[in-house]
């Protein structure tokens, strides 16, 4: 059921390279991603926007409820992220030679604003396509208004975890990923030891064209943690190698040391299987806030001192307000 981009793809297992690479790359491929044993492949012409779900002009990213329409005429949806790249240093210059359209709009002394329309090389939009995508993913772009809960033990075993055994998102991405049925080119890093290995991966966010908003995300093996809340000193080894490991293989491949990452947990995730997020410290990721980033060196320092300290201590975390899980916490008095 994965969807199938006819589209661009990127050879991004290496990092960043050099231009004539990857249009070399890019011929070889044929224009056509089929990764992770993909379903029919249809052309992103084929989805027809519904709604804006949420846009930001500050991030320049839009969110859309987007369908298919299928020979029968019934649509099925999807959600399509619209996100403006960020520049890349080595193709600055070209934005001001390479021959295009400049139009000036302001000119007031020593002060002009102009509105270029660059080349497509030097245009890029990523486009994050999730289809067929559930009501879940749908409400999970939308913008609304957002809670803080505070979760104590009893409340994550009477509220939050029969709902995430209930109803969460399906982390067969991730269980592809493990099995190397896809995203296998862009391996990092692998411990494979069943209790406390790993697989490190660039993050679907992440184009890899810059470092400035390097994002990678270390999934463990073991299909038995799904969150912060199930970690105990058992953990410990695993954690410590997540951790050091993965500081050495992003030092190793793209040169940026453990002192300028910012490696996390989310409380709640969206995906309960253990994960780590490892970001540059410069890049103000989604999801890296206070309300629902734990930084792991402290999560190792926590279990270190208490095996029990996740299973004991109150935790706080964001939910927006149509949320299936905050109206149990409504239900149950909590809010
Ligand atoms: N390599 O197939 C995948 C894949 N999937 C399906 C998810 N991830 C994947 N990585 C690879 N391959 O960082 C990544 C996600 C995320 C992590 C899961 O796994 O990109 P999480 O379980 O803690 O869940 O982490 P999280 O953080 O909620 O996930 P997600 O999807 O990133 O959503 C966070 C919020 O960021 C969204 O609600 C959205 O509002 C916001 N956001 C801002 N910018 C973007 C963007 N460019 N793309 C997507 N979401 C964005």
């Amino acid at each position: 059921r994965a969807c199938a981009v006819r589209g661009r793809p990127r050879a991004m297992a290496e990092g960043p390279q050099p231009k004539r690479k990857r249009e070399e790359e890019e011929e070889k491929n044929g224009g056509t991603a089929t990764q992770g044993g993909a379903a029919a492949a249809f052309t992103l012409s084929d989805l027809r926007v519904r709604r804006i779900l949420r846009e930001s002009a500050r991030d320049k990213i839009v969110f859309l409820h987007a369908e298919r329409i299928g020979l029968s005429g019934e649509g099925t949806d999807a959600v399509v992220i619209l996100e403006k790249t960020p520049f890349q240093e080595e193709k600055i210059p070209d934005l001001l030679k390479k021959p295009m359209h400049a139009e000036l709009q302001v000119h007031n002394d020593i002060y002009c604003t102009f509105y270029l329309s660059p080349p497509p090389e030097l245009s890029e939009i990523k486009a994050t396509v999730v289809y067929p995508a559930t009501e879940k993913h749908i409400q999970k772009y939308l913008r609304q208004e957002v809670h803080l809960i505070r979760e104590t033990w009893e409340d994550y075993k009477n509220i939050t975890l029969p709902f995430i055994q209930a109803q969460s998102f399906s982390i067969q991405w991730v269980y592809n990923i493990l099995e190397k049925k896809a995203e296998a080119d862009r391996i990092v890093h692998e411990n494979p030891d069943p209790s406390n290995g790993f697989v490190l991966v660039p993050d679907l966010k992440w184009n890899q064209n810059q470092l400035d908003d390097l994002y990678l995300i270390a999934l463990v093996h073991r299909r038995d943690i799904k969150s912060l809340r199930d970690l105990t000193a058992e953990h410990l080894p695993l954690l410590r190698n997540v951790l050091q490991e993965g500081k050495e293989a992003i030092v190793k491949r793209f040169g940026v040391p453990g002192s300028q990452l910012r490696i996390y947990l989310h409380y709640q995730p969206s995906y309960y299987h253990l994960h780590v997020h490892f970001t540059a410290l410069g890049y103000d990721a989604p999801g890296s806030s206070v309300e629902r980033a734990h930084l792991l060196a402290d999560v190792i320092d926590n279990l270190a001192m208490d095996s029990m300290y996740y299973q004991k201590r109150a935790l706080t975390f964001p939910l927006r307000a149509d949320e299936p899980l905050f109206k149990k916490f409504q239900e149950a008095g909590k809010v």
